[in-house]
């Protein structure tokens, strides 16, 4: 059957333009009190511009065949920048190698349009077999950073083993998020490294890092926990000695393992941090986020923490290539306190929630931190209770 080419082409463009530019709406039915979800998700595989995707040639492409698919768009690093929204997204192509790419809106919530080249990133000697989740912090140094994880086969794999992988932390740093300058690996004394992220500020003259020391590229073994280093340099990045300010726990929403998400927001209470937790069940793994703060003055004190999750995935969230996930490694605080939080689920599609600064600081303030055993969220609830019915 003959392709009518043409035809075709006008309506995946109109499509692809319609889904584009679909306005968002917050979902009001099932607001919490601290943040919003939204109607649908901010970019999908299908933002992809079809000039990724197509040969739009009718001479080489006669039938208008998707020559590269995209398969997912997700875990994304956001800024403000030029007064735009950007998310920095991983995008996974149908081979299943990642690779960023910046989407813009000009309200963080719809209309975000991915720039037309991706990502061109520059490798260092060893390269790259898979990159992802960048976490992109404007620094007081003045560059932007983009801190990801880097992914290589692992050379002490024995023969046959083709799934054994090391991951480290890439850095890279921009001034226009257009042209990238490569900077060498993190080095740290911890196996493997994942959801690396940059302090935004200088700590003693000394550039701050979150880190997650691992064993195994799944498994955490004896690392796990958020870390956190100081380094000289980002040209020559070397964290000598890494603590653990939140540590996975038996029996909680982070008992697997955890990983800071974007760099914290500075607030007049203490930094706010935004994080995921994994826990293993009967089905599988299990993502959510979760938020803590830590003291203004001493980094590695953790000075609230709600018990239990703050994002879990509900509904479609709950499905995808990796089920069960939600993830974010990017969140936008503007100057009128209102905290776009972008996250992604199941490691398919990226949604926004949005809220402010004072009510997500209230929410760590105030959520009452996790005690560990059945009986103290009893006492818990006995304390709500009470004080609810003797206002009756
Ligand atoms: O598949 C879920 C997530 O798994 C990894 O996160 P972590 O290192 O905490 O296990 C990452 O690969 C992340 O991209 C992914 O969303």
């Amino acid at each position: 059957m003959k392709t009518d080419f043409n035809k075709r082409l006008q309506q995946l463009k109109e499509e692809h333009q319609l889904l584009v530019t679909l306005k968002n709406q917050p979902l009001t039915e099932s607001y919490n009190g601290i943040y919003y979800r939204y109607k649908n998700p901010v970019l999908t595989n299908q933002h992809a511009p079809l000039f990724w995707r197509y040969d739009l040639n009718p001479q080489t492409n006669p039938h208008l065949m998707e020559r590269i698919g995209i398969n997912a768009a997700f875990n994304a690093g956001a800024i403000k920048f030029n007064g735009a929204y950007l998310v920095i997204a991983r995008v996974e192509g149908n081979d299943r190698k990642s690779f960023f790419a910046v989407a813009e809106s000009p309200n963080g919530i719809d209309n975000f349009k991915f720039w037309d080249y991706p990502v061109r990133l520059p490798e260092t000697e060893i390269p790259d077999t898979n990159v992802y989740d960048m976490r992109v912090v404007k620094h007081e140094d003045g560059w932007i950073y983009g801190l990801f994880c880097t992914e290589r086969k692992d050379p002490n794999a024995p023969e046959g083993d083709t799934s054994s992988a090391v991951a480290q932390c890439g850095i890279a740093r921009t001034r226009d998020l257009k042209k990238w300058e490569r900077l060498p690996d993190l080095i740290t004394y911890s196996g493997q490294q994942r959801n690396v992220v940059l302090h935004p500020e200088f700590v003693n003259g000394k550039y701050a890092l979150y880190t997650r020391p691992q064993d195994g590229f799944i498994d955490t073994g004896s690392g796990g926990g958020i870390g956190f280093g100081l380094t000289d340099s980002m040209e020559h990045a070397e964290v000598k000695e890494e603590v653990i300010l939140d540590k996975k726990t038996y029996h909680t929403i982070y008992e697997v393992k955890n990983g800071q998400g974007p760099a914290p927001i500075k607030t007049d209470k203490g930094w706010l941090h935004l994080a995921h937790g994994v826990r293993n069940t009967a089905a599988g793994l299990r993502y959510v986020l979760y938020l803590f703060m830590t003291d203004l003055k001493d980094l590695t004190k953790v000075i609230y923490k709600p018990a239990g999750h703050f994002i879990a995935p509900v509904g479609i969230e709950r499905v995808g290539d990796v089920s069960n996930v939600v993830f974010s490694n990017g969140w936008i605080a503007d100057k009128d306190g209102t905290v776009y939080i972008y996250y992604a689920s199941s490691d398919t599609r990226l949604h926004v929630a949005t809220s402010t600064i004072e009510q997500l600081v209230d929410y760590c303030m105030n959520t009452p931190a996790d005690g560990l055993r059945s009986a103290t969220s009893v006492d818990s609830l006995y304390k709500m209770i009470d004080k609810n019915l003797k206002q009756r």
